[in-house]
């Protein structure tokens, strides 16, 4: 049995609860594809959230799969992000007062990363599927965003985590949160489960991306 990692993040911003743990957790033990899906909780706090993170990787067998999972208030849809970018710009603090501002996540890396997830061949998947999804052309510049920079930086440039694959997939409100907040949209928390089983079965089985329009004009 291989190691999928999931992460997911602790609740931020006031916020008691958050989805991206939430759905990680329920998939803690998911046998899928030959391997298992080990979940784990990222503090939002910038640096502290790659430590953790460079814990969880380093702990048992080399995974064949990471998946960073965050809350995009706002969204709709599951959207599997294309890019990280070397950039933490806070517009809040973190949860330990943190507010970097145009600073890297990793001083002399490369500006960007891509996601090494097949992101066409998932969005196409689970809209077969009839669940809301779309490709995101930019993970922020917040907590999320360093995670995901973090992470393929890692595969990037850690011989042993060559052959991993890596990306992150933003999230959005639940209804429970969403009814505090009018005209905010969400999605129940069993819809986003099912998706990421999904969204992990497409991982783990597509190699190769399907070629397939997602550019957006905004
Ligand atoms: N969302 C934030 C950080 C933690 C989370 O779940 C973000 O999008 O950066």
């Amino acid at each position: 049995m291989s190691r999928i990692l999931l992460t997911g993040f602790e609740a931020f911003d006031r916020d008691t609860v958050n989805p991206s743990w939430e759905v990680a957790r329920a998939l803690d033990g998911w046998a899928c594809g030959g391997a298992t899906v080990q979940a784990v909780q990222l503090p939002c706090v910038f640096g502290a959230a790659l430590a953790r993170l460079d814990e969880a990787l380093a702990q048992g067998a080399v995974p064949r799969l990471v998946v960073g999972l965050g809350l995009a208030s706002g969204r709709a849809e599951i959207t599997p992000e294309r890019v990280a970018i070397n950039v933490d710009d806070a517009r809040i603090p973190d949860n330990a007062g943190r507010q970097p501002v145009d600073a890297p996540v990793a001083a002399g890396g490369p500006a960007a990363y891509f996601s090494s997830l097949p992101i066409k061949a998932i969005v196409h998947g689970l809209r077969s599927a009839g669940l809301p999804a779309s490709v995101s052309n930019s993970a922020g510049t917040f907590v999320c965003n360093h995670a995901f920079y973090g992470l393929m930086h890692r595969l990037a440039t850690q011989p042993v985590l060559a052959r991993t694959r890596g990306g992150f997939v933003h999230v959005p409100a639940l209804p429970e949160q969403a009814a505090r907040a009018p005209g905010m949209p969400c999605l129940p928390l069993e819809t986003q489960v099912q998706a990421m089983r999904l969204l992990l079965r497409t991982a783990l089985a597509v190699e190769r991306d399907i070629v397939e329009a997602g550019g957006a004009l905004h």
